[in-house]
């Protein structure tokens, strides 16, 4: 298991202050890494104790959420799809409006929700969220694709709350072993 080193970051979600301000989970990583899968994992733990809503970005599609809404992890309407075009990481990265403005419409739509988890359409190891966004981040990778993968890094691997691999998940405080 890697050490891990992520700096703690200062960006902390102010639900306190507004309780009809959900904590936003961003989910990155590369393509086909099991991001929609540790969605549908979150979901199906969780979603009996939490209020949750989930945004999912495709460049030209709304692949992910209908993946999510066949699956019954949550109800249909509380998943729904940004379709960013061209290259997703700019809005999860750069120009975050559309995505904020999903996830504003879900807290207003179920309010109170607990929890927006927001899946990236990355393809590679750079695309994370910005702080702008989300208050926490898991960063998902494949380790099938072999050690080579974390080690050459990327924005992805020192920035995130936690990482997952298509194996194990491992947050700073705890470890959970899914398959
Ligand atoms: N063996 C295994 N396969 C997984 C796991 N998570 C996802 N997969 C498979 O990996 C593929 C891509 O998963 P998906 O969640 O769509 O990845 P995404 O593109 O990152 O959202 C699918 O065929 C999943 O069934 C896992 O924990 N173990
Ligand atoms: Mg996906």
């Amino acid at each position: 298991m890697p050490e891990n080193t992520a700096p703690k970051t200062n960006h902390t979600a102010d639900t306190a202050a507004d309780p009809s301000r959900s904590l936003r989970l961003g989910v990155a990583g590369p393509v086909g890494t099991g991001k929609s899968s540790l969605i549908a994992t979150i979901c199906r733990a969780m979603a009996g104790e939490l209020s949750i809503g989930v945004i999912t970005n495709d460049i030209y599609t709304d692949e992910d959420a209908r993946f999510l809404r066949s699956a019954g992890v949550l109800p249909a309407e509380r998943i729904r799809a940004v379709e960013t075009g061209a290259c997703p990481h700019t809005a999860i990265r750069d120009d975050v409006t559309t995505n904020l403005l999903a996830v504003e419409d879900l807290e207003v739509d179920f309010a109170p929700l607990d929890l927006v988890l927001v899946e990236s359409g990355g393809d590679n190891l750079t695309a994370t969220f910005s702080p702008a966004l989300v208050d926490a981040q898991i960063f998902v990778l494949d380790v099938a694709g072999g050690g080579d993968v974390a080690r050459k890094g990327g924005p992805g691997l020192p920035g995130p709350t936690c990482w997952s691999s298509t194996r194990s998940i491992w947050p700073r405080t705890w470890t959970w072993t899914w398959t």
